[in-house]
């Protein structure tokens, strides 16, 4: 019999292959491709006043230099500006090489091409760039106080300023009979994949055409992109992804300048090139995130219960916005979690200062948006001396409140409505899970023993699978296999084993013959990517959808040469069979054979179906008018909104006397997604998301100084957690499903990361005793916190 494979624990179909070293990232490809290197600004603000190439002409291998001069077309405009915003008055992208000013570090000036990155890079030592430096906007604070302007044609450094209200949230604050106010400071961060950036370019001049392997999360978009760029039709560009190691949001950004530039020289030269980012250029030209100072007022009734919550945020969107504004979007949507506000009032501004370039990183402003609204829930819960969960369940949207409309406007333009959830079934578990009434019981003992320790409690929804589309495409072969293929891309999600046990289920097939496909134009023209953990709920669906139009064909197919009808008929491991009478059956690759007309006699399916079918009739036509030869079927599946997943964690922490060391004593999560489609996958990126929100709670920073040079920018300096810093990680499941799609699936890729900063906070300032209102805290800053409230 065939097994239900939707909900199961199914081991990952594509580990073996990446264990065993036969992994095919992008630095595997290209043996033989020129490779290119980059000069990039060392200056934060500088107006490039010459550029000198003549040193580099005598290096062995060289074979091209370029800087914005030598760009032509449409490739010397700006890059795109991808998601624009009625509110984004003033957004601003770069060059792909820069023209005439550079705006933050590690701007690319010039590239060169050599025979291999060594020479490159040999070349890119003796060029010589001359800058004007100009003093740099670093900081949010400077930002917002604009005494310097990192474009000059931006007024105030604000590339955009939107608020969003229901009700009266100032007024209602004020007629409060409690209210309190918290200033809030989240540091920049970033994602660090193990593979950084990467693409290589193969022009075929014989077919006037380019193939683009990359390093990225959305392959349409950079196949659309270069071919906008390079003025090629599209159908003569082609985006391959090979297997990625790691995107966390990095990668979205489409084109990244390296995607446009290679192309554009391995056509110019008429040879492939590559570009393989080392670490040093991702921290210092790739992107960060989180960077935000925020102000929460609210004003709350006696049990806790808000009445009002006015937020204002100044969020740093670096020196570029290629991907809009779409993180403080995030942020101040988001933030509302799994409570009803009352008036509710946010007001954010995005501003420019000359660092890199802010785009989602994993959680994608959630993180920012939990830390402000959960830090308020500790605050009036010690503001009132109640328990920290008793204020956040009064404040709780209730089951049968659902679908739960806020009236706001979410990322994607469209309505803010909660579909499903169960916030007290969420936090009972929780509760339940991690101890929490027996917690103060514990922590009489700790002390007993001269120990500190803290509990603290983080809940988040979280809007995923958002549109507008993407697609799946469902093949069985003569022999019985199935292929599958959908144009978003995976970065280590497990893809091909959860798309493989959606089509096994619905194809009656066993998972081992069926293989998936992602990210490649080739197979799969149409796709929008991989964020906002939307594979799941898009991708997923829509291969359901196309595996049960397979499903019916092959019914009707087999049902002609069963002669019995297409309703009485079931598939199970892998032949269509009559339900009841099993012995009356065909194997779906002789189904597939039976699909077409033209029958080539090659294999066993093909002696089957003639067997079966005996002579051809030929009083019909060959392919009936509505019909498609061969068994395959192809869907879309497009939301009417997002579904909300929500989570809520508590972690209980050690804080050491006397170094201050935060050691993690359990973290527990309690996590719904919707339907489960594999268990394990879940559990496996919750790991992940932890592991990050870990280290951008106690570790990870971006650190600037006063010129705008990033002073960590190397492993060294920029510390991540091991795995000795990660801690068992407890999970127990909910499963509400979400009503808007077949599957009833909601995603889950993001989910650890989003409340991590919050319940450390939470969880440190109970053991504390002082307020803890900026992230990443390090044992220096908390033994410094200590003094400071010490003193008074
Ligand atoms: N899943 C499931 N059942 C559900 C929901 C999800 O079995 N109800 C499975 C999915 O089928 C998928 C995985 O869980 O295999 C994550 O699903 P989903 O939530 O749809 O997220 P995406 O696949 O769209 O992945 C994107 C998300 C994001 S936004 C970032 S950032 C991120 C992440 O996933 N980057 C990652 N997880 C990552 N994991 C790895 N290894 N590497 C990255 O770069």
């Amino acid at each position: 019999m065939t097994t239900k494979m939707f909900g199961a624990p199914v081991q990952r179909t594509e580990d073996l292959r990446l264990l065993v070293g036969n992994g095919r990232y992008l630095d595997d490809l290209g043996e033989g491709a020129y490779e290119a290197a980059f000069v990039r600004s060392p200056h934060a603000r500088a107006r490039i006043t010459g550029i000198d190439v003549t040193g580099a002409l005598d290096v062995d291998g060289l074979i091209a230099i370029y800087t914005y001069e030598d760009l032509a077309g449409r490739v010397a405009e700006p890059l795109p500006l991808l998601i624009p915003h009625p509110a984004l008055t003033h957004g601003r992208t770069a060059y792909p090489l820069a023209k005439e000013f550079v705006n933050h570090v590690g701007e690319a000036v010039v590239m060169v091409v050599a025979t291999d990155r060594y020479l490159a890079e040999d070349a890119c030592e003796r060029i010589t760039v001359e800058y004007e430096a100009l003093p740099p906007v670093v900081g949010i604070e400077n930002a917002f106080r604009a005494d310097r302007l990192v474009h000059d044609d931006v007024p105030g450094n604000c590339a955009a300023h939107l608020v969003q209200e229901v009700g009266d949230a100032p007024a209602a604050i004020a007629a409060a009979p409690n209210r309190l106010e918290l200033k809030l400071d989240i540091e920049r961060s970033a994602c660090m994949p193990m593979e950084g950036r990467g693409v290589y370019a193969r022009w075929d001049a014989a077919d006037e055409s380019l193939r683009v392997y990359t390093s990225t999360q959305t392959s349409t978009g950079v196949r659309a992109a270069v071919a906008a760029k390079l003025d090629l039709p599209l159908d003569r560009v082609e985006c391959v992804t090979p297997d990625v190691g790691g995107g966390f949001g990095v990668k979205i950004v489409h084109p990244w300048p390296e995607e446009i530039l290679i192309p554009w020289a391995a056509r110019l030269l008429d040879h492939e090139v590559k570009w393989t980012e080392d670490r040093r250029e991702h921290f210092i030209s790739a992107a960060h995130e989180r960077g935000q100072l925020q102000t929460v007022r609210v004003g709350f009734d006696d049990d806790g219960r808000l009445l009002g919550l006015d937020v204002e945020i100044l969020h740093d969107n670096g020196a570029y916005t290629p991907y809009g504004i779409i993180v403080p979007i995030i942020t101040s949507t988001q933030l509302l979690g799994p409570y009803k506000p009352g008036a509710y009032r946010v007001d954010f501004r995005s501003l420019y200062t000359n660092t890199v370039i802010v785009t989602p990183y994993r959680g994608a402003g959630r993180p920012q948006g939990v830390f402000a609204m959960e830090r308020a829930m500790d605050a009036i819960a010690d503001h009132l001396g109640k328990d920290r969960t008793e204020v956040r369940a009064v404040n709780f949207i209730q089951p049968d409140e659902m679908p739960y409309d806020h009236g706001l406007l979410f990322q994607d333009g469209r309505p803010l409505i909660y579909d499903s959830g169960d916030f007290p079934g969420s936090l009972d578990a929780l509760k339940k899970l991690v101890g929490w009434d027996e917690f103060e019981a514990y922590r009489a003992q700790a002390r007993a023993e001269g120990r500190r320790v803290g509990i603290g409690v983080a809940c988040y929804v979280e809007g995923t699978g958002v549109g507008p589309y993407e697609g799946g495409h469902v093949q069985v072969e003569t022999t019985g296999k199935v292929v599958v293929a959908t144009g978003l891309t995976s970065q280590g999600q497990g893809h091909q084993t959860v798309f493989a046990q959606i089509v096994a289920d619905e194809l009656g097939v066993p998972i081992e013959d069926v293989t998936v496909t992602t990210g490649d134009t080739r197979r799969f023209p149409y796709a929008v990517g991989t964020f906002a953990s939307r594979a799941a709920v898009m991708s997923g669906n829509a291969i359901a959808l196309a595996a049960r139009n397979v499903k019916a064909k092959a019914l009707r197919i087999a049902g002609e040469a069963l002669e019995a009808d297409p309703r009485d008929l079931e598939i199970v491991d892998g032949h269509v069979r009559v339900k009841g009478s099993p012995g009356a059956s065909v194997a779906l690759g002789t189904v597939a054979v039976l699909s077409n007309p033209l029958r080539y006699a090659f294999d066993e399916a093909s002696k089957a179906a003639t067997q079966l079918t005996g002579k051809a009739d030929f009083s019909k036509p060959p392919v009936a008018e509505d019909d498609e030869p061969g068994l395959e079927g192809r869907d879309y599946y497009s939301p009417p909104t997002a579904t909300f997943a929500n989570g809520m964690h508590a972690v209980i922490v050690e804080t050491d006397p006397d170094t201050a060391e935060i050691r993690i004593l359990r973290y527990c999560v309690v996590h719904d997604c919707g339907h489960l489609i594999n268990p394990m996958i879940v559990e496996g990126q919750v790991h992940g998301g932890v592991a990050q929100g870990v280290g951008g709670a106690l570790y990870e920073r971006m650190e600037y100084d006063e010129h705008g040079q990033l002073v960590n920018a190397s492993f060294m300096d920029f510390l991540m957690p091991y795995a000795s810093e990660v801690p068992k990680i407890e999970i127990d499941h909910l499963e509400t499903p979400s009503p808007l799609n077949p599957l009833g699936i909601k995603g889950a890729g993001e989910a650890g990361v989003i409340p991590a900063a919050a319940v450390f906070a939470s969880a440190i300032e109970d053991a504390e005793g002082f307020p803890i209102t900026r992230m990443p805290i390090q044992p220096s800053e908390l033994f410094h916190l200590r003094k400071r409230f010490a003193a008074g």
